[in-house]
């Protein structure tokens, strides 16, 4: 193709709505631009990396057995009230109605329709396994889009479901995914990380989620170099503190303390002049009709997701000040686990501390030398908090790391969460109606464009990895008016198209420098430059995009050099 021909309009300057170098780098490269809000067009170099992107991901979903199906985009409600989703997912859900007043959603992902597909037309174990898979645009109506393509309102998702008449029939089914999603991610040399996830919301067991590692991430994944551990921040176990109760502390005696004006963890750090570590912060939510405190260490962070599954509730949303002022009758900075009129939940760290400080229950009010086992009794004591760097693996007890990916899969075991609620069930081999036990696996197709910039660009530009480039090879003559670099061009050009490969020639009358900073910015990973220095000595420079230097390659050389290292991926 000639770069006078492409269509990919670049912009010297972005938006400044485009926080994240994904964004800003694929708009200013002319891939993609906003038609609405969360919502982009692909211009002809963005849908020919996600072309790239799909036929790996179809591949491996094939050879996993997997086979493909389109399901609507357009889902009628009743099937949503069926599984009594309808109601569970308010506002995110596109909604809209027909001339006859039926509602329908905008599909955001597709259990309900394929467990009832399945459900009419298999009836038998022998019918099964069944992976069934489509790569398609989903609709989420999300509070705040943002991050471009990270979280759009629309975006493409390859989603497959499985349907097995057993549970082990399921982990062979989910142990085949997991195989796949790993062979994909390094197809597209991209570096990443499997992670244990949290499947809570869904209501499954197992769940593992791909995270394409880049310092931008939005998710913090935990990990330990020592054993293989890995999870993301939500589902990372904390290991009970060693009882270092050995030591033989003393335990003082409890004592109230006036402290007027003292409302955070940061104002008791100063007006007692006490360590961040020797507080308990009391943080209280409104969970299901009642209200439940959370006492975790000062400086630790207080996990949602670990105390939603302590607690079994389905809402869970931190109370403010008002509330709880009219509640408890005191402000937030004053609340505490003793004498508490809300049930008490304790982190299980709270209780190898010893003297520790806390609010009083009593406005200007705190409480030295807690210690829990003598001063109060918590509804549960549990895993409440986030893990953090330098804790230990809950496998080996080696130290953990920390590192930021973006979750582009994640997969899951779903069991009979649908089938259960859908009626949806087989005939075994004795004869018995069993409901199917299924698993679903997703890809954000989209976004894993996204995360491949986000992980690989530099100050110049996107660096695409080669097997999902939307060119592989750019010819840049230094000037077109010369009629030996134009000829040499075209003849490369064509030799290399000859072999199969995707070349851009760069015909355009500019200067050098312009053809360059181009294709730097568009991410091309080779250039082919053609100036009158090294035609001379009948040599072209050749620039790999991720390196910094140039190299001189005799031109008779140049093609199968260029072969050469494209066959490697
Ligand atoms: C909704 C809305 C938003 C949603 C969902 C439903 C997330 C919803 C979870 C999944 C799970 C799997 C198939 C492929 C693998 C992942 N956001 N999820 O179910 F109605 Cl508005 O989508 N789906």
């Amino acid at each position: 193709m000639k770069s006078s021909e492409i269509f990919n309009p670049t912009l010297r300057e972005v938006p400044s709505e485009a926080e994240i170098v994904s964004h800003q780098l694929l708009l200013r490269g002319g891939f993609i631009r906003k038609t609405s809000g969360g919502v982009y067009s692909y211009l002809p170099l963005a849908f020919r990396v996600l072309k790239k992107i799909m036929n790996i991901v179809r591949e491996e979903m094939d050879r996993a057995g997997g086979q493909e199906v389109l399901m609507p985009i357009i889902q009628p409600a009743e099937l949503w009230q069926e599984s009594g989703r309808w109601v569970v997912y308010g506002d995110e859900m596109f909604r809209l109605k027909d001339r006859h007043n039926r509602s329908f959603a905008l599909g955001p992902t597709h259990e309900e329709i394929i467990t009832t597909i399945v459900k009419q037309d298999v009836h038998s174990y022998r019918d099964l396994p069944l992976l069934l898979y489509q790569i398609q645009n989903k609709y989420r109506d999300e509070i705040r889009p943002r991050f471009g393509l990270m979280r759009g309102r629309e975006f493409i998702m390859k989603d497959l479901y499985s349907f097995d008449m057993d549970e082990a029939g399921l982990d062979l089914s989910y142990k085949k995914m997991h195989e796949a999603y790993k062979r994909i991610f390094e197809r597209m040399n991209l570096k990443y990380r499997v992670v244990e996830a949290d499947s809570g919301a869904i209501g499954g067991n197992e769940s593992h989620e791909f995270m394409v590692l880049a310092s931008s991430g939005e998710a913090q994944i935990v990990y330990c170099d020592n054993c293989h551990y890995a999870a993301n921040v939500e589902k990372a176990q904390c290991q009970a503190q060693e009882a270092v109760k050995a030591k033989s502390i003393v335990v003082k005696a409890l004592e109230k303390i006036h402290t007027p004006g003292v409302r955070t963890v940061d104002d008791v750090m100063q007006k007692l002049a006490v360590p961040i570590e020797s507080i308990a912060k009391t943080l209280i939510y409104w969970a299901d009709g009642e209200y439940v405190g959370a006492v975790i260490r000062g400086d630790r962070e207080l996990n949602e997701i670990k105390f939603k599954n302590i607690l079994r509730c389905n809402e869970l949303v931190i109370a403010d000040e008002k509330q709880i002022r009219e509640v408890l009758g005191i402000s937030v900075g004053s609340l505490g686990p003793i004498g508490a009129k809300f049930k008490v939940y304790a982190d299980q760290e709270i209780e190898f501390m010893d003297n520790f400080i806390c609010g009083a229950n009593e406005d200007g009010y705190h409480l030295i030398n807690v210690n829990m086992s003598r001063d109060f009794v918590p509804e549960t004591i549990a895993d409440l908090r986030n893990a953090v760097k330098g804790d230990s693996c809950p496998v080996c007890s080696a130290e953990l790391d920390t590192i930021r990916g973006i979750e582009v899969g994640h997969i899951f075991k779903l069991g009979t969460k649908y089938s259960e609620v859908m009626k949806a069930s087989f005939l075994d081999n004795n004869g018995q109606e069993k409901p199917f036990i299924m698993g679903c696996y997703g890809i954000g197709v989209s976004r894993t464009m996204a995360a491949a910039v986000e992980q690989n660009h530099d100050e110049n530009g996107i660096i695409w990895p080669i097997p999902i480039a939307p060119y592989q090879v750019i010819i840049v003559p230094v000037n077109t008016k010369k009629t030996e670099q134009m000829e040499l061009a075209w003849s490369l050009y064509h030799q290399l198209l000859g072999l199969g490969l995707e070349v851009i020639i760069d015909d355009r009358d500019e200067r050098a420098g312009v053809k360059f900073k181009d294709a730097d910015l568009t991410g091309i990973p080779l250039r082919i430059t053609i100036g009158p220095k090294a035609l001379q000595e009948d040599k072209v420079e050749l620039k790999k995009r991720w390196e910094k230097e140039t190299v001189l390659v005799a031109i008779e050389n140049i093609v199968e050099e260029i072969n050469r290292i494209l066959k490697q991926y």
